[in-house]
């Protein structure tokens, strides 16, 4: 039988690097496509070129916003299965840089779909959609059939590049296929965003290096899963017998103010809070130190206030469900940061008190 190939844009980011190492798993050669930086942006896969056979995994330069090294990858590759995980991915950015984010996370995802369309691959592709496509949603929780309404640049790029899918597949037949994943997390999350910021910053101020952790709005709320979990969801939309489009989430929902108290909590610390707006503060119960502020930059033009996914339809028919539940994923991060700190005595495994 022949191997199966599968290209991945987005493959140094969080999730790439997830699905590159379930791909290699399940015995797929797997191509990804890298940007040129400055700096070398493979960290994520380093532990991926220890462990994979070297043929496996091939990596090509390309971009999303240049047309003829999408179309010379495919040509040259011919994947059976293209998953679509590159973005501008963080929303806060989308309105500092609104028209690039549109570039590549909409005009980007039609160029790849137009590069399948006219080199003829057979291959089927899976498109990044979102849960920030539905906003300002008028229904909690949220599935297939609840109606979109974006609240940033990127969300309303990756609603045109949502429904470029659906019509690529209507107008020529390809398998092209939308997952709609909620908030996934993992200790390889950017520092940027709210979970690992948190998770860091809880580091960085045992080792004595940051006083407090700023943040913006702490009762917006999110469904948080697990992304090893979600890149398994990826595959199975593939494998699916035909091409549609799933809500992959926990469908449980929790506030960044709870995040920030689990994590803090973890490292046994009781955080108490104090204030209102932007005066208020997060202090630590047994020592009346303040360790949370509030700063508005952190804050966004408009908010998404809160997201809850029912991701029925792929439990049904995809037999995926999420295992790991928000206590846990907040410990697991926790717990990496602290080891990666040298933070955790690795032979009696216990953590080593700073504060
Ligand atoms: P991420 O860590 O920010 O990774 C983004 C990836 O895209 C990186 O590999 C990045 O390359 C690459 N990239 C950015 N601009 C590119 C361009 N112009 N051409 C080619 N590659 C480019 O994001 P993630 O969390 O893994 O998310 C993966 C995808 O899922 C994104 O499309 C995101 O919008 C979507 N998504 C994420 C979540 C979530 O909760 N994580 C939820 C729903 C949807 P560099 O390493 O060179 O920057
Ligand atoms: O923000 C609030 C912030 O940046 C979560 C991306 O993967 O998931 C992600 O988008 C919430 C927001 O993720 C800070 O205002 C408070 O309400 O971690 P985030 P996101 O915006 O939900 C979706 C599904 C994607 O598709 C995206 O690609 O936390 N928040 N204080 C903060 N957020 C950040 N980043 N930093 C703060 O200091």
């Amino acid at each position: 039988m022949t191997k199966k190939s599968a290209l991945i844009t987005g493959i140094t980011g969080q999730d790439g690097s997830y699905l590159a190492e379930l791909l290699l798993k399940n015995n797929y050669t797997v191509h990804g496509i890298v940007r040129r930086s400055s700096l070398f942006n493979r960290s994520r896969l380093a532990a991926i070129y220890r462990e994979s056979e070297a043929n496996d995994l091939h990596l090509h330069y390309g971009d999303l916003v240049d047309s003829s090294s999408l179309n010379r990858i495919l040509e040259k590759i011919e994947p059976t299965e293209i998953y679509n995980r590159a973005a501008q991915s963080h929303v806060g950015i989308s309105f500092d840089v609104p028209e690039y984010t549109a570039d590549v996370d909409g005009l980007g995802t039609l160029r790849l779909l137009d590069a399948l369309k006219n080199t003829q691959i057979k291959a089927k592709l899976y498109q990044a959609s979102t849960s920030e496509l539905y906003g300002k949603a008028g229904k909690v929780p949220q599935d297939e059939l609840t109606p979109f309404y974006p609240r940033s640049p990127y969300a309303a790029a990756k609603l045109f590049a949502y429904w470029l899918v659906v019509n690529y597949r209507e107008a020529y037949g390809i398998f092209a296929s939308n997952g709609i994943l909620f908030n996934h997390e993992s200790p390889r999350r950017g520092e940027n965003f709210v979970t690992r910021k948190i998770t860091l910053s809880i580091v960085s101020i045992l080792k004595g290096e940051l006083s407090h952790l700023e943040l913006g709005t702490l009762d917006v709320k999110r469904d948080w899963g697990y992304a090893p979990e979600y890149v398994d969801a990826m595959w199975r939309i593939l494998q699916y017998h035909r091409p549609d489009d799933f809500v992959i989430a926990t469908n449980e929902t929790h506030t960044v103010r709870e995040f920030v108290e689990e994590a803090f909590r973890f490292i046994g610390k009781e955080i108490v809070w104090t204030g209102v707006g932007v005066d208020e503060r997060g202090v630590d119960r047994a020592t009346d130190r303040v360790l949370v502020t509030i700063n508005p930059k952190f804050y966004r033009p408009t908010e998404v206030d809160i997201l809850q996914g029912d991701s029925s339809k792929a439990k049904a028919l995809l037999n995926w469900q999420p295992k790991t539940r928000f206590k846990e994923l907040v410990h697991l991060m926790v717990e990496a940061e602290l080891r990666a700190a040298g933070l955790v005595n690795l032979e009696s495994n216990e953590r080593i008190a700073l504060l």
